[in-house]
C-alpha cells in the first residue's frame, strides 16, 4: 500500500479508506469535477463514498465487496487525479 500511495500524493488511508479533500476555485469547479467523474465512474462501475461543501471534495474509497481497498480503488483514485488536474 506504501508503495501504491507514492504514485498518489494527497491520498492516504483513514478509517480503512482511501482519502483526499480537493479544494477548487468555488462550488461550479467543485461540482464540475464530480460531474466529470460522475461519466468515468460509471463506465468503471465502482463508486466512491464523497461529499460537496461549496469548493471542497471530500473522497473516501473502498471496494465494498472486498471490505478494503483493492485495485479498483487505486485505479479510481489515479483517475480523479487526472479529472482534478484538469479543473485545478
Ligand atoms: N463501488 C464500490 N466502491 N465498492 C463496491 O464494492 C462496488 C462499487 N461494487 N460499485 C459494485 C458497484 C457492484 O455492486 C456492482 C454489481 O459491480
Amino acid at each position: 500500500m506504501d508503495l501504491a500511495l507514492r504514485k498518489l500524493p494527497g491520498w492516504q488511508v483513514v478509517n480503512g479508506k482511501l482519502h483526499r479533500e480537493y479544494r477548487f476555485a468555488d462550488f461550479v469547479y467543485a461540482f464540475g469535477f464530480m460531474t466529470a467523474a460522475a461519466l468515468r465512474i460509471q463506465t468503471l462501475d465502482h463508486h466512491p463514498e464523497w461529499t460537496n461543501v461549496y469548493n471542497r471534495v471530500t473522497v473516501d474509497l473502498v471496494t465494498h465487496d472486498a471490505n478494503g481497498i483493492t485495485a479498483k480503488d487505486l485505479d479510481l483514485a489515479a483517475q480523479l487525479e487526472e479529472i482534478a488536474a484538469k479543473l485545478q
